[in-house]
């Protein structure tokens, strides 16, 4: 294959028509299909790509990703691309899916690229009550979809008046604007924690797939009211569907559900947001218009909210029947049936330790040791408590909790049922006279007097979902 012709971009692009012959590249080969072009499945589409690559195309039709296409096309081979040429046209491919992603912060430790996945450094994390935007956990399924604001149009469905289309301004004009502060963490946070245990499916995230914002937009039950959501709704519909502008090659768009009762309720808070710490939602986050369900689990915080489905049925899509879901740590993926589980709605209480870090060494004769982290639980019930142990869980000491940003100036507490944010914690532990070596463990407590198990093996399930066993650091002691 070495002794392959080399070409160049400019003249695989004059064969760009059935009279001048059809090349085409792929990854960096090219190949000569104008005798395939009337044998194409898929038909005439094919001289879309003529004089050019196929990989912006064949990202659009899945059907290509088997073994027999490659097989097929590598019959066609003429030559390669220089490799100038091929990174030139790597960089410069309008259709990649990936190609409008938006930059993200150097801190970002990535989890998957494509889609972008990523959580901050834990020791960053516990540094502002309120997680700067940049370094917010970001957690996309499919690539970032660009929305033009002007043309943005968000649909109602399932109401008496028939389907509504609302337009950015509408909505940020027509309806009182909310303000909420609330803490989102994905099913998966700490799921790591649960690969060590046994293997799982799922991005590998450490602590910090959870973060803290203020979220600003209309109330999700103020438009429902104002579009004629009444009595005979109320009587039939029981879940309120959400559909996302991401979509993948199929088609098919991100989705997801939320009980009507928490959609409608008063108490509930749900926000068609516009904004998050005080300014227009990142692409990343949602842009322009996303739904923030506080006290539920991030996957139903639904970003680029393209419809509102008002429904007696859940929503069909996958990640609502068939992932986000927990089990028995007997089940595995010859048994599992998806249908036997609930839906992960409120999430359970959750704690963990921003410092020290796994690994590193404290002073003795610093005589303390100071340790930090968050603790939030879902459904709105409050962090009343978070216990800290430095002995591996023999002795607790009561950590000091944080409400806000300055120490002064703590939030006022919330209305009973309604603690959406996180809290920060923080404690100096004397360092006990013999040890060296701490385990420094945390557990929290939720105003219904829930709290964490204490290992993590009880807990595990084949998705890696729902990881909230005390977090347990160990550090050593330096004379
Ligand atoms: C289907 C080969 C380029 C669009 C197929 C199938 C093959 C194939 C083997 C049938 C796959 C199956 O059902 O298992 C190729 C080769 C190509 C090429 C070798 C380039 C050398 C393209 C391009 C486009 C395209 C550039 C679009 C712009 C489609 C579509 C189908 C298809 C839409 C589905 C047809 C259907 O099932 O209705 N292609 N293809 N193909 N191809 Fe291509
Ligand atoms: N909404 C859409 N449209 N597409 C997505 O991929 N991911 C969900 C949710 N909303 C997702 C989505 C998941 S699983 C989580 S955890 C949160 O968004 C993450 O929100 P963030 O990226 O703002 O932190
Ligand atoms: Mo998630």
């Amino acid at each position: 294959t070495s002794d392959l012709p080399v070409y160049t971009l400019e003249e695989v692009t004059k064969h760009c028509s059935l009279d001048s012959g059809v090349w085409v590249t792929y990854k960096g080969g090219v190949y000569d299909i104008t005798e395939f072009v009337s044998m194409h499945p898929g038909g005439d589409k094919i001289l879309l790509a003529a004089g050019g690559s196929l990989e912006p195309y064949w990202a659009l039709y899945a059907v290509h990703q088997q073994d027999h296409v490659l097989e097929l096309l590598s019959e066609y081979k003429i030559g390669v691309l220089n490799p100038e040429s091929y990174k030139k046209q790597e960089s410069a491919n309008p259709l990649d899916p990936y190609s409008a992603e938006p930059t993200r912060h150097p801190a970002l430790q990535i989890n998957s690229l494509k889609p972008f996945n990523a959580e901050p450094p834990a020791s960053i994390l516990s540094d502002n009550y309120i997680t700067p935007s940049v370094i917010f956990f970001k957690r996309n399924h499919l690539p970032v979809p660009r929305v033009d604001p002007e043309a943005y149009r968000l649909e109602i469905e399932g109401l008496p008046g028939g389907v509504v289309s609302l337009s950015l301004s509408e909505l940020k004009s027509r309806f009182p604007k909310h303000t909420i502060t609330a803490t989102l963490q994905c099913a998966g946070n700490r799921r790591s924690e649960m690969n060590e245990v046994k293997q799982v499916k799922g991005l590998n995230w450490g602590i910090a797939a959870i973060s803290n914002a203020t979220w600003s937009g209309a109330r999700l039950r103020d438009v429902l009211l104002s579009y004629g959501f009444g009595p005979e709704v109320a009587a039939k519909a029981k879940h309120v569907q959400f559909e996302g502008l991401d979509k993948d090659v199929t088609g098919t768009a991100y989705g997801a559900s939320v009980p009507l009762n928490k959609a409608m309720s008063e108490e509930g808070d749900v926000l068609l947001a516009y904004e998050m710490n005080g300014e227009d939602l990142p692409p990343d986050h949602g842009y322009p218009v996303r739904v923030v369900v506080p006290g539920v689990v991030g996957a139903r915080n639904v970003k680029w909210l393209g419809k509102i489905v008002v429904s007696d049925e859940e929503s069909k899509s996958h990640w609502q029947q068939n992932d986000y879901k927990g089990f028995s740590p007997g089940t595995d993926w010859d048994t599992v049936d998806f249908k036997s589980a609930p839906a992960i709605q409120e999430l359970p209480i959750q704690s963990a330790i921003t410092h020290p870090a796994e690994g590193t060494s404290v002073d003795r004769s610093d005589g303390e040791v100071t340790v930090k982290g968050y603790a939030w639980s879902g459904g709105g019930r409050e962090v009343v408590r978070v216990d800290v142990s430095v002995d591996g869980g023999k002795t607790w000491h009561v950590a000091q909790l944080r409400t806000s940003d300055q120490e002064q100036h703590p939030a006022p507490p919330p209305p009973p049922g309604r603690a959406w944010a996180w809290k920060l914690w923080e404690i100096d532990v004397p360092i006990p006279q013999r040890a060296q070596e701490l385990e420094i463990v945390c557990k929290a407590v939720d105003s219904s007097y829930n709290t964490q198990p204490d290992t993590v093996a009880p807990i595990w399930n084949l998705r890696g979902v729902l990881s909230n066993a005390w977090h347990r650091v160990k550090v050593k002691v330096s004379e």
